[in-house]
């Protein structure tokens, strides 16, 4: 099943030059392909479509000064279960609880600094794909 997923590298992926590391890992994976590739600095109202289920909630607005912090790393993978395998390579939210392996479990030690952002399921995937690459067919 061929699909595609929206990821970001957040801005501490990029401040710590780990850009290529992530990259990398999900390059690797067979058969998958970049089908988008940018360096971009969000701004307020692209993170509020794209964090709207969290608006409200007591993270939402320090994850959104976050964000602003610096440019992110804007991609679309394209290829075989892509929605779930990125999810794996990322592992989940608290990077402390992430396995070692995953992209969260070697690098990060903070919930909020944890690195990217993968849609997770097929239909968060078609609404984040459309803010970010509006253009893509
Ligand atoms: P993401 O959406 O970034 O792929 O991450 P996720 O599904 O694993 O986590 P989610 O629950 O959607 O939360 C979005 C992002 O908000 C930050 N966060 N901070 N308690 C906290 O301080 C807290 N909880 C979540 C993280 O950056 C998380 O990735
Ligand atoms: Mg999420």
């Amino acid at each position: 099943m061929t699909q595609r997923t929206l990821v970001l590298l957040k801005p501490d992926a990029v401040r710590r030059n780990l850009v290529g590391e992530i990259l990398g890992r999900i390059e690797a994976k067979a058969g998958w392909t970049f089908a988008g590739l940018e360096l971009r600095q969000l701004d307020r109202a692209t993170l509020e479509q794209h964090y709207e289920e969290h608006i409200g909630k007591p993270f939402y607005e320090p994850l959104v000064e976050f964000m602003l912090s610096g440019p992110v790393v804007v991609l679309v993978v394209e290829g075989e279960r892509v929605i779930e395998g990125v999810r794996r390579l990322t592992g989940p939210t608290d990077p402390i609880a992430a396995e070692p392996g995953s992209i969260r479990g070697d690098f990060g030690t903070i919930v909020r600094e944890n690195l990217i952002h993968a849609s997770d399921s097929e239909e968060s995937a078609i609404r984040e794909l459309k803010i970010f690459f509006p253009g893509l067919s």
